[in-house]
């Protein structure tokens, strides 16, 4: 059985960095699969049209391609019944989907400005000029000026997590005592800040620290283990 996963990167290969691609690396971790790279650039939208999409990830699965890291979390589930669960039955996986929401919009939404004009700086030239008129357009400023007030801006950030905060003072993980989809949601967008940007963008006092902490370590340390860049 030969699994492959569609991963955006920039420049270096190695260093794969999306937070929806780290979600699903973290899902297939989890059901004790790995899948094998393959690299991909924002601006190899052929490479991923075949598949009926125009963003990654996307795992291929012997004759099945699928794509969007929730409905790729939901085929694992389906597919890979004996192995550990991601989300510990039909109500885990309906709140998952508040935390998929969550994650898209305050922690993914959150965290982009502040690490928005690094990760132009991985890119090869075309896929930073792609990135930057994209992004640009988007914000209605320049990447640099999103990025500005960065020092200030994360202190906010770091409020917004309160509701997961709060939680960790009585229970390890998201997922309860071990963790489950719910964490990896949010971990791959912390994953996404550090494989692309020294930015800090926790204290080390934080509780949610700890719990990063112990998911870079999880798998054997295979989040850990990817590259980052020195500040
Ligand atoms: N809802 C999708 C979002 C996927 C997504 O936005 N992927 C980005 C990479 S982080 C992408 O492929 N973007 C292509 C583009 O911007 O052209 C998921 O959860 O997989």
């Amino acid at each position: 059985m030969t699994l492959h996963l569609f991963e955006l990167v920039g420049t270096d290969a190695a260093r794969p960095f999306s937070p929806f691609c780290w979600r699903s690396r973290m899902a297939l971790a989890h059901k004790g699969l790995s899948a094998k790279s393959l690299p991909w650039r924002f601006t190899e939208k052929a490479a991923i049209a075949p598949h009926r999409s125009e963003k990654v990830p996307v795992l291929l699965d012997r004759d099945k391609s699928v794509a969007d890291s929730w409905t790729i979390a939901l085929y694992l589930e389906d597919a890979y019944p004996d192995r550990p669960s991601l989300f510990g039955g039909e109500g885990g996986q309906a709140m998952a989907r508040m935390i998929n929401w969550w994650g898209d919009i305050a922690v993914i939404g959150g965290i982009f400005p502040f690490i928005v004009a690094d990760i132009a700086s991985r890119l090869g030239p075309a896929d930073a000029a792609y990135f930057r008129e994209s992004r640009e357009a988007r914000f209605k400023k320049s990447l640099e000026e999103v990025a500005s007030d960065r020092d200030r801006a994360v202190e906010g950030f770091r409020r917004s997590l309160d509701p997961m905060r709060l939680t960790l003072r009585t229970q390890p993980y998201l997922g309860g005592e071990t963790p489950n989809y719910a964490d990896y949601i949010v971990f791959g967008a912390f994953q996404w800040a550090r494989v692309v940007s020294p930015f800090k963008l926790l204290t080390e006092n934080d509780p949610v620290y700890a719990w990063r902490e112990k998911l870079l370590d999880a798998f054997d340390g295979m989040a850990r283990k990817s590259p980052t860049y020195p500040a």
